[in-house]
């Protein structure tokens, strides 16, 4: 399969910063044992990934403005594009020696994602996709899953972190959902999770409480892949508003409406 340029250019800088990610989990996992624990080891990791990702993107592509999570915003002359980048997407698995972290990267052109990249170095799973040109998991193109039934979905979802989000509200979602699906699974990294159901690995997925940089690349890979994803509130403000559902369309919208049944007493 024939990547395009710009494709090629969001790879790189994924796998670059990929290499290094790889080479510091290595030592995590050594430093597991010490009491201190490689707190610090891994912050240093994820800006270290981070400035990888934005020297090779600004070489690339230079002017282009950046919303990253350890830098936050920063501008370009050109005002037509931004990239959206999480260096290390599942911090709290890669403290813990889970091979289940992901670098994303995503690419707006006037405000809309038209190129995403997610990358777990770990397992060496790249997915890609670019508007209108499908999604791909390394060479092979991805379809969501074709189940139409909730009873038979493996429905992915993200926890509310501590001292984040609404404890209380999420058990109620989870137990709507637990009583109408197969499985209910919790990975801890919600590009990677959203990447699962444009591979049909997951057949749907829901969360809030997150980042613009976790969920920008795996939006477009869903979408290139056939699936339906929206904000909680069933419109198309998942970046701004932070909570996304995805499937395919008939598990997108079976899901949406169990997520949010009312509670009955
Ligand atoms: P991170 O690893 O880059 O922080 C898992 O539910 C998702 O939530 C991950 O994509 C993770 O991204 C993000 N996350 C982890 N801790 C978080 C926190 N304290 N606040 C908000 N998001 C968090
Ligand atoms: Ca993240």
């Amino acid at each position: 399969m024939a990547r395009s340029a710009l494709i090629n250019v969001m790879v790189q800088a994924a796998m670059k910063a990929g290499r290094s990610l790889v080479r510091d989990f290595g030592e995590v996992q050594n430093l597991q044992v010490s009491v201190k624990g490689p707190g610090d080891y891994v912050s240093q990791a994820d800006r270290k990934a981070e400035e990888i990702i934005h020297a090779e993107l600004s070489r690339a592509r230079p002017g282009y403005a950046f919303l990253m999570e350890e830098r936050g915003s920063v501008a370009g002359e050109d005002d037509q594009h931004r990239w959206i980048v999480d260096p290390l997407d599942g911090t709290t698995n890669f403290l813990h020696g889970i091979p289940v972290f992901a670098i994303s990267i995503a690419l707006e052109r006037q405000g809309q994602i038209v190129a995403g990249v997610v990358y777990n170095p770990a397992m060496d799973e790249l997915y890609t996709a670019e508007r209108g040109g499908g999604a791909y998991l390394n060479d092979r193109r991805l379809r969501v899953a074709a189940r139409s039934r909730l009873s038979d979905a493996v429905i992915g979802c993200g926890l509310p972190h501590l001292g984040r989000g609404h404890h209380g509200n999420f058990l109620i979602e989870l137990r709507n959902v637990m009583g109408e699906v197969s499985g209910v699974r919790r990975m801890g990294s919600a590009s990677l999770d959203l990447a699962y159901v444009a591979a049909g690995r997951f057949d749907g997925f829901w969360e809030r409480g997150l980042s613009p940089w976790d969920i920008a690349a795996g939006i477009l890979l869903i979408r290139e892949a056939g699936g339906f994803v929206s904000d909680m509130k069933g419109g198309q403000a998942m970046l701004e508003d932070g909570s996304i559902i995805a499937g395919n369309e008939p598990i997108h919208r079976a899901l949406l409406k169990t997520v949010t049944k009312p509670l009955k007493a």
